[in-house]
């Protein structure tokens, strides 16, 4: 890969924080934009903007047809086989909500829950809404030491009465990569349904819905170099016709009386109002920016930095690690001793070093590691080893000034 190609496609790389060059390293909350994206959404709203699905006009059909090629385009990168079967959302936790509200509606009082302990709060809080409404059972499987998932544990909360598991493809906090495609094994045993969410995973994997075997997968675009306000959920063609709307309004409708209405399939079923029509059009954008990256190159390279930062901090005397499983994406989640996240992540910023620290909106999880934060550096593809030094040496600055 071409670092330095690759880092000139992203404008606000090149710019200084507090009079240094930005080293960006919290991707894991949102990505930077590539030029191309960039320059789609503007040249959109320069010279395309127009409502989808209802003009007969040049724009509004234009406008349509760029829509559907951005839902072919996200199909494609999950190996989804219909592209119906993609919805545009507002993001991960609208694309859960839609399930919870939707899908949820069958479950029945005494059915049980499995998550995780390394769920963000985008994928406890919309259950426990559900299991509050109607008796439902919310159980969690247990991690490790390293913070990997406890697999004998989540199989044995696996039972006849486990009707979702609901799991992240990779942790947002720990870095660490679910063996999804086992656990979504050990749920169908069980006649559950299973939905992952991939939020942290689409930017870093190459991700196949159907290799994995679930039933509903959900993402950002924010996260994975697209504009924000924008996501997908994807869900098989049958559970997805066979589910109520989640919202009603304009475009999700076959026929509308105030006796009766009717309503499309999908995907405009789930798709009330006007959607996010440059969002999904940016989306698509940035597929195609990652497409010519290529997926394979964007791991490998992020493996490399993974293993670099993480030796190198590692170096660090009083830093401890959240997060050592074997299998991770470019995500280090640490502590100081002594030292509080929120002072961590301060000081950093006057180096120009951009990461993240608090809770991550993983409470649960910060509760089990007994602490009541992190600082979590994490990294894409258009980061450098130079980068990983310079959040090293603005680490040892913290310690300098603490000491
Ligand atoms: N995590 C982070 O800094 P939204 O906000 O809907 O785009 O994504 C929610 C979400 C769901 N699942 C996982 C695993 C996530 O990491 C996130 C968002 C950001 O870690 C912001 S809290």
């Amino acid at each position: 890969m071409n670092i330095a190609a690759v880092r000139s496609d992203f404008p606000i790389l090149s710019r200084e924080v507090s009079g240094k060059p930005l080293v960006y390293l919290d991707n894991g909350a949102t990505t930077q934009k590539p030029r191309a994206v960039i320059d789609k959404i503007s040249h959109f709203f320069e010279y395309e903007n127009s409502n989808i699905h209802r003009g007969v006009h040049y724009l509004s059909m234009d406008a349509t047809d760029q829509y559907d090629r951005a839902r072919v385009r996200l199909a494609k990168m999950i190996n989804a086989p219909e592209e119906r079967e993609v919805l545009f959302v507002r993001g991960t936790t609208e694309a859960i909500n839609l399930v919870t509200s939707s899908y949820g509606t069958r479950l029945q009082q005494g059915d049980e829950i499995l998550l995780t302990l390394m769920e963000h709060h985008a994928n406890i809080v919309p259950w426990q809404l559900l299991a509050e409404k109607r008796g439902l059972v919310i159980q969690v499987a247990g991690i490790t030491e390293k913070g990997e998932l406890d697999l004998d544990d989540f199989a044995a909360k696996l039972n006849s009465r486990t009707k979702v598991a609901a799991f992240t493809h990779v942790s947002n906090a720990l870095g660490t990569i679910n063996p999804v495609k086992e656990m979504t094994r050990l749920a169908k045993e069980q006649g559950a349904m299973v939905l992952v969410d991939g939020a942290q995973a689409v930017p870093h994997l190459c991700v196949d819905v159907q290799d994995i075997g679930c039933d509903f997968y959900a993402f950002s675009s924010h996260k994975m170099f697209g504009p924000d306000g924008v996501g997908v959920l994807w869900g098989k063609e049958k559970l997805l016709s066979s589910m109520p709307p989640y919202q009603g309004g304009g475009d999700m409708i076959e026929q509308v009386s105030f006796e009766k209405t009717t309503f499309r399939g999908i995907p405009e079923r789930f798709e009330a109002g006007t959607p996010n029509i440059s969002g999904a059009i940016g989306l698509g954008a940035a597929v195609d920016y990652l497409n010519g990256i290529g997926h394979a190159e964007i791991e490998s390279y992020e493996k490399e930095l993974l293993d670099y930062a993480g030796a190198a901090m590692g170096e660090i005397e009083g830093l401890t690690i959240h997060g050592t499983a074997e299998d991770k994406v470019g995500v280090i989640s640490f502590t100081l001793a002594g030292i509080h996240p929120h002072d961590i992540g301060t000081i950093l910023d006057t180096e120009g070093v951009a990461i993240r620290a608090g809770h991550h909106c993983a409470q649960p999880l910060m509760d089990h590691l007994k602490v009541s934060g992190t600082a979590r550096a994490s990294f894409a593809f258009y980061n450098t080893t130079q980068e990983a030094d310079s959040l090293v040496a603005a680490i040892c600055k913290v310690q300098k000034m603490f000491a």
